[in-house]
C-alpha cells in the first residue's frame, strides 16, 4: 500500500515493492532504523531535511538569546542563560552529528542554511527587546519545543531518537527557568507585570506556528507519520501545547492575547481564534523582522571560524602523516 510513487521512488532508485515492503513492516513493528540498514530514499531524504532544520534552528536560537547574556539583571540569571544557550549549541551539535550519519556533510547542511535552501524555525525570526522576552522564549519556546519533541524521542531513526532523549531533559530546565522569569516579573512591581504581559502578546502567536502548518497544507506529515518520523500531527501538538499552557498563564495572572480562546467542554479542549498563517509564510520565506540579521550573523561565525576549522585539517593531515612514516610495532616472540 506504500508502494505509489510515495516512499522515495522517485526513479533514481531501484526500490522494488518487496523492498519497500520489507521497510515499512519493520516501522510497523517499531524496529530502529540505523544509518547503516538498508532505507528508501525518500526517508533518508526526509530525515536529513527534518533533522538538518532542527540543528539550524537551535544555532540560530541562540542568537536572540545571546543578545542578553551581557545584560542579565543578576549574576545568577546570567549563569543560567549562559548554561542554557551554550546547551542549544550542544544540541544543534547532537543534530549536525545525528544528520552526519545520513550521508550529508556539515559543510554541505551550513551551505543550505547560509544559502536559503534549508529552513529554521520561524520563531527565530522575532526580537528579544526587553528582559521578558527571555522568560517568554523558556517558557513558550522551550515549552512548545519540548510538546514537539517528546514524541521525536520514540522517533523510528536511531540516531536521531537518541539525541532526542537528552535534548529533552535540557530543554526541561530551560523551560522552567523561562517559567520562573515570569513567574518573578508576574510577582513584582505593575511596571514589570507589565513587561511580562507585554512579551506574551508578541510571542504567543509566533510559538503556536512553531508547530507548522495546519494538517491540511502540511506536505510532509502524513508520510512522516506512516514512517514513524513523527508521532502527532502539527495540530494536534498545537493543541496540546495550548491546553497545557492556558493554566500557566492564568496562574501568572496574565492574559492570552487571544480574545476567542475558550474552554469547550465538549471537546476537552481550548478553542482558539484564527492563526495568521500569512505572517507564518511570510516568515518561513524570509521576510520576519531578525531573518536577515540572523543569516548575516551565522555566515559571519562561520567565516570567522574558518581558521579553525583549518587548523583542524592540517593537525589531522600531521597526525596521519606521522603515522604513515612511524616504524611498524615489532611482532611479540610466541
Ligand atoms: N518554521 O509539511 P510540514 C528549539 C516548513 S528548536 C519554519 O508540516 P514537517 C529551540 C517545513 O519545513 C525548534 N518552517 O513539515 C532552540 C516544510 O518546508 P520544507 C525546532 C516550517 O517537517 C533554541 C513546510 O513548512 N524544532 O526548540 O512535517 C532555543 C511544510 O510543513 C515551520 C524542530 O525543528 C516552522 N515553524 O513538520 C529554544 C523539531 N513549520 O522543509 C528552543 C523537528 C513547518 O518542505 N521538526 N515549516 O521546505 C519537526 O517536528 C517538523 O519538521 C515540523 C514541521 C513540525 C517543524
Amino acid at each position: 500500500m506504500y508502494s505509489q510513487g510515495l516512499i522515495g521512488a522517485d526513479g533514481t532508485t531501484d526500490e522494488d515493492e518487496a523492498f519497500l515492503q520489507h521497510f515499512q513492516s519493520r516501522i510497523d513493528a517499531e524496529q530502529k532504523i540505523e544509518p547503516n540498514d538498508a532505507m528508501p530514499e525518500g526517508y533518508r531524504r526526509t530525515l536529513i531535511r527534518q533533522i538538518s532544520q532542527h540543528a539550524h534552528s537551535e544555532i540560530v536560537g541562540m542568537l536572540p538569546e545571546g543578545n542578553w547574556i551581557s545584560r542579565a539583571p543578576t549574576l545568577r540569571r546570567k549563569a543560567a542563560l549562559l548554561a542554557k544557550v551554550q546547551d542549544e549549541g550542544g544540541h544543534g551539535l547532537y543534530l549536525y552529528a545525528a544528520a552526519e550519519t545520513l550521508g550529508i556533510s556539515r559543510e554541505e547542511m551550513t551551505e543550505q542554511l547560509l544559502t536559503g535552501a534549508a529552513k529554521y524555525s520561524s520563531i527565530f525570526n522575532y526580537p528579544t527587546p526587553t528582559w521578558a522576552d527571555i522568560g517568554a522564549i523558556g517558557w513558550l519556546v522551550d515549552g512548545a519545543a519540548i510538546m514537539n519533541q517528546i514524541p521525536l524521542c520514540r522517533c523510528s531513526f536511531g540516531p536521531y531518537a537518541r539525541a532526542m532523549i537528552r535534548i529533552c531533559k535540557e530543554e526541561s530546565f530551560h523551560q522552567r527557568q523561562g517559567y520562573e522569569i515570569m513567574l518573578t516579573l508576574c510577582s513584582g512591581t505593575p511596571e514589570q507585570k507589565q513587561l511580562a504581559q507585554d512579551s506574551l502578546d508578541r510571542w504567543w502567536w509566533p510559538s503556536l506556528m512553531m508547530f507548522g502548518p495546519h494538517d491540511s497544507d502540511s506536505t510532509h506529515s502524513d508520510q512522516s507519520m506512516a514512517w514513524k518520523i513523527k508521532r502527532f500531527s502539527n495540530d494536534e501538538l498545537r493543541q496540546k501545547f495550548i491546553d497545557a499552557t492556558v493554566p500557566q498563564a492564568e496562574f501568572l495572572g496574565i492574559k492570552m492575547p487571544d480574545p476567542d480562546l475558550e474552554w469547550s467542554e465538549k471537546r476537552g479542549s481550548y478553542d482558539h481564534g484564527p492563526i495568521d498563517w500569512d505572517e507564518f509564510w511570510r516568515v518561513v520565506k524570509g521576510g520576519g523582522k531578525c531573518s536577515k540579521d540572523r543569516i548575516s550573523d551565522r555566515q559571519a561565525a562561520w567565516d570567522n571560524g574558518a581558521w579553525v576549522r583549518e587548523a583542524a585539517l592540517a593537525y589531522a593531515d600531521k597526525v596521519r602523516a606521522r603515522q604513515a612514516t612511524a616504524a611498524p610495532t615489532p611482532v611479540a616472540a610466541e
